[in-house]
């Protein structure tokens, strides 16, 4: 085996990572001024008296979240407009001072113990209400009293969120971030949190239209997880044409063997770096009222889900709450529809009674996920599923021990069907959780087909379902 496929599979998740990655389905809440000026991005000179949700119940977006199956959720507690939804000292631009002055990150925080959801904060660096922004130590300052702020005053965080868009301030200057001081506050308060995006531990996925790679790699260049990078890659505008734009085809492979071959030879580095997919429920990140005809059809949701939850990603799907402070009907509705839809589908693995044979030894564990996990001899390997009895499948899901690395490059799925083996679906990377959908057919003897893998594979579950 070669010392560049070592090298390869060598790279492992931190256990932030490992923790983060397995919430699968979160979302995001945009809230703030924005919400109630009617626009997208604030410029930091709005009148804090606009500010003025009519019955602020966080109780009811926790509803809305846990119905759809969601685990987790992140508050934009600042935006670019520099509004702060939390009880800070350092600024009057803040809902504290506003009509209706409630700490919102307070009550979420609250909403979320009893509702069992674990609670992530987005804190916009570019700020462009602050005075001090683009002087350099001062601000940096500012922003860290902030962050200190968030990160003791809250309890448990599982993440903090660093937008790429940065600008300029009120007196015309760009900032120069002082990310390491900003990255060991957190660190320091909060060591069970990841840092997201411009940040060491997870990858914005590079587009906001919830589109995934079809190989989408946690083992990526470490150049990637450079701030200043993700900075200069996402945008300095706001519209629905930079929403909806794919992937671009520079961006397209990220960790195939022959990019990393290159990254290495060139003198770069490998990190595990894995993908996050931020995308909203509607055109904007913030509530619009002309938009609640907008929100995405659930088949639309589904797809999204389960390409990016199934495709080694992570979803956070954006819920805006609206005027009155609470998350809309359009949207509370569909998020129902999309948990009892993947509920219908997911719930119960019809491989349950299986048996599932490696070599001709048996492994019941795969079926349920724990904490074992198979680890093959060679490169490839066939992993023959008979059913007592035939049944009809149209969603197989294939989980990899990230803890390992990442490690399959190739597999496909046959199954017999009257007397004929037919390919059901084939695909390349596993990573945490690959979802495959085909066509239904009715079996009850498949093999799973592992063709391509760095070092010898690992598998930690596998399950079989039906729409
Ligand atoms: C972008 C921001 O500019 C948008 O307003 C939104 O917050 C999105 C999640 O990130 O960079």
């Amino acid at each position: 085996m070669s010392d560049f496929l070592i090298k390869l599979t060598s790279v492992k998740p931190s256990e932030q990572q490992v923790n983060w990655q397995s919430l699968g389905f979160t979302a995001f809440l945009h809230f703030g001024i924005n919400t109630f000026t009617n626009r997208e991005w604030g410029d930091g000179s709005e009148d804090p008296n606009c500010y003025n949700p009519t019955n602020l119940n966080t109780d009811q977006w926790c509803e809305a979240l846990k119905s759809a199956g969601i685990t987790a959720c992140i508050l934009t507690a600042k935006h670019h407009d520099g509004f702060c939804l939390f009880d800070t000292k350092y600024t009057s631009h803040s809902a504290m001072n506003s009509p209706k002055p409630i700490d919102v990150v307070a009550e979420l925080a609250k909403s979320c113990k009893k509702y069992d959801l674990k609670l992530g904060v987005y804190l916009s660096p570019w700020d462009r209400n602050a005075k001090s922004y683009g002087s350099g130590k001062a601000y940096d300052d500012y922003f860290c009293a902030q962050l200190e702020e968030l990160t003791t005053n809250y309890g448990e965080l599982y993440a903090v969120w660093f937008d790429g868009a940065c600008g300029e301030g009120p007196n015309g200057k760009k900032q120069v971030y002082d990310w390491t001081r900003y990255y060991s506050l957190i660190r320091k308060n909060q060591p069970q949190a990841v840092i997201s995006v411009c940040g060491p531990d997870v990858r914005w996925i590079g587009n906001e239209a919830g589109y995934t790679r079809p190989s989408e790699w946690s083992v990526v260049p470490k150049r990637l997880r450079n701030a200043e990078t993700t900075a200069s890659l996402s945008q300095q505008e706001d519209n629905i044409s930079f929403r909806e734009k794919p992937i671009s085809s520079q961006d397209h492979d990220l960790g195939s063997r022959e990019f990393l071959k290159t990254e290495l030879d060139l003198g770069g580095d490998l990190c595990w770096y894995p993908a996050e997919v931020d995308v909203s429920i509607r055109p904007g990140w913030f509530y619009h009222k002309e938009e609640d005809d907008k929100v995405r059809s659930l088949d639309n949701l589904l797809d999204i889900y389960e390409k990016s939850v199934g495709g080694n990603a992570l979803l956070l799907l954006n819920i805006p709450p609206d005027t009155n402070g609470e998350i809309n009907q359009a949207d509370t509705v569909r998020l129902k529809e999309l948990g009892r839809k993947i509920n219908s589908i997911f719930s119960e693995n019809l491989f349950e009674n299986a048996n599932i044979s490696i070599d001709g030894v048996n492994h019941p564990t795969l079926l349920t996920g724990d904490n074992n996990y198979w680890v093959g001899n060679e490169e490839k390997a066939t992993i023959k599923i008979s059913l007592p009895n035939a049944k009809a499948l149209s969603h197989i899901v294939l989980c990899e021990e990230i803890r390992q690395g990442q490690r399959i490059e190739a597999f496909n799925i046959t199954a017999e069907v009257s007397g004929k083996t037919i390919e059901i679906c084939k695909g390349t990377t596993v990573g945490f959780k690959k979802i495959c959908r085909f066509e239904e057919v009715c079996t009850k003897e498949l093999s799973i087909n592992i063709t391509e893998s760095r070092i010898a594979p690992t598998l930690k579950f596998i399950g079989g379902y039906k729409e």
